[in-house]
């Protein structure tokens, strides 16, 4: 079949109109020039710089040198058909101290980043912190501080002025579940601290920058679209055990509903406070009520289900660490992941689609009324490229279509679901995994930064020129 078949071609499992079609992508992960145009130090550019932190000594100091590149990559997301692109600002790269003087150099990049998308069509979505603190901020205390949180909360204000008459949608910090327990306590993440009960105070202040910033940007442009974006996983019990459901208590407790909660009642859980040894004394009057400030949407990443039991001496996490971590369960280190035997990606993640609608379905019916969108979802495969040049991935392939078919059965039940994005555009800079691990849908060949879509890219391309997925719904 030829692409101007395919593209003619009605698709069986149509998308509602409007839906965003897009990839995603984090600042430190692909930009690199880290010393240039100004810009500050982040944590992270400490954390690659300490031994053993990250897989085989690597930093994303040159990254996939997105920076310099981004006219082209901007042209590669329009052959891709993409409608959205979701990239996050270097907090560091426009306000290099995290406070004070703002780098307009810093700024000028997003600026000229954002027009080159809108020329080409693509709605540009920003996301504020995707990890990178200005290190000045860690120095001062960190996310444990509660002035870290007014202090992004100017951040983001000065991005929003710059920005928002170009930008509609918006979302304040992405995975504060990631930032606080992995930074905080388990130190598998920048700053590397393994202090479990300033990572619970960390929790609360990046619900708070969030709060903060939400407030700051409304202030200034009631238009913006503006959403919280939290990981959540399908949580599951190994077997119908006293201590098995608890363990999923404990871990859906703390990985989703402590952030949903707070974002969307107001209120952290009574048994997570309980659970974390912590009656909540972190939180000052009025906290709650800024943190659950009305959103214009919920962003969700979602890559897989833990399986749990309560048992301990089973995998302390549900995927091997790359470097020496601690937990980052706070009061339920007990807790072993187990797994479901499902088949995994190169990150040793389960595969369940299932459990996207799942959690689509139980955010409907649990927090209604706020408007959802798939912001993170894609997987890891160590894929090769071929003598002739193509790289054939079909697992990322079948990965992005089970969870899309996850999403349009969301949706026909009723699930007020806006927008999908796969992570990531590109192969990058994964964190404590370094350049170990790939999710793009285009590879980059880290010694000539040369891209080359995978054949995932190319069907995600068709997919969204024709509006939905080709065959039956289960
Ligand atoms: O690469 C990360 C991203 O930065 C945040 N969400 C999960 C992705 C895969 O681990």
């Amino acid at each position: 079949m030829t692409t101007q078949e395919t593209r003619t071609q009605t698709p069986d499992l149509l998308f509602p109109t409007g839906f965003a079609w897009g990839a995603a992508t984090s600042a430190y992960q692909i930009e690199g020039a880290v010393s240039e145009d100004g810009r500050g130090r982040s944590i992270w550019d400490t954390f690659v710089r300490q031994p053993g932190r990250v897989l085989d000594g690597d930093d994303a100091d040159v990254a996939v040198d997105h920076y310099h590149r981004y006219r082209a990559d901007v042209r590669m997301m329009a052959d891709l058909s993409l409608g959205a692109y979701r990239f996050s600002v270097s907090w560091p790269r426009v306000q290099p101290d995290g406070s004070g003087r703002i780098n307009p150099r810093g700024l000028d990049f997003y600026r000229r980043l954002v027009d080159e998308l809108l020329v080409r069509g693509i709605e540009p979505w920003v996301t504020l912190y995707h990890w990178d603190l200005p290190q000045p901020l860690e120095d001062a205390g960190g996310w444990p501080a509660r002035d870290t949180a007014e202090r992004f909360a100017d951040y983001a204000a000065a991005v929003h002025d710059a920005l928002g008459d170009r930008v509609r949608n918006w979302s304040t910090v992405n995975e504060p579940w990631c930032a606080a327990f992995l930074g905080y306590a388990s130190g598998e993440h920048a700053p590397g601290r393994r202090e479990p009960a300033r990572a619970v105070q960390a929790a609360h202040h990046l619900l708070l920058a969030h709060g903060l910033a939400t407030a700051a940007m409304r202030a200034q442009r009631p238009g913006s679209r503006i959403g919280g974006c939290v990981n959540l996983y399908a949580v599951s019990p190994q077997t119908s055990s006293a201590a098995d459901l608890d363990a999923a208590r404990r871990i859906d407790g703390l990985q989703n509903r402590f952030f949903l909660d707070a974002l969307l009642r107001g209120e952290y859980p009574a048994d997570v406070l309980e659970d974390l040894g912590e009656p909540g004394g972190f939180a000052r009057e009025g906290d709650m009520e800024i943190i659950s400030a009305p959103l214009d949407m919920l962003l969700i990443n979602y890559y897989s289900r833990f399986t749990v039991s309560g048992v301990p001496g089973g995998a302390a996490s549900a995927a091997a660490a790359p470097t020496d971590t601690g937990s980052p369960w706070v009061g339920s280190e007990h807790v072993s992941f187990a797994g479901a035997g499902l088949p995994v990606t190169a990150m040793g993640w389960e595969i369940d689609a299932g459990g996207l609608y799942e959690i689509l379905l139980r955010l409907a019916r649990e927090y209604p009324r706020v408007p959802l969108v798939v912001s993170e979802n894609g997987a890891a495969f160590d894929d090769v490229a071929d003598a002739d040049g193509v790289v054939r991935d079909p697992g990322r392939r079948d990965y992005i279509e089970a969870h899309l078919r996850a999403c349009h059965a969301a949706i026909r039940d009723g699930v007020p679901l806006e927008g999908y994005f796969a992570w990531s555009l590109m192969d990058n800079f994964e964190w404590a995994w370094g350049y170990g691990k790939r999710f793009g849908l285009v590879r980059v060949d880290y010694e000539t930064q040369r891209r080359t879509p995978k054949e995932s890219a190319l069907w995600y391309a068709e997919t969204i020129r024709r509006g939905g997925l080709i065959g039956p719904a289960e």
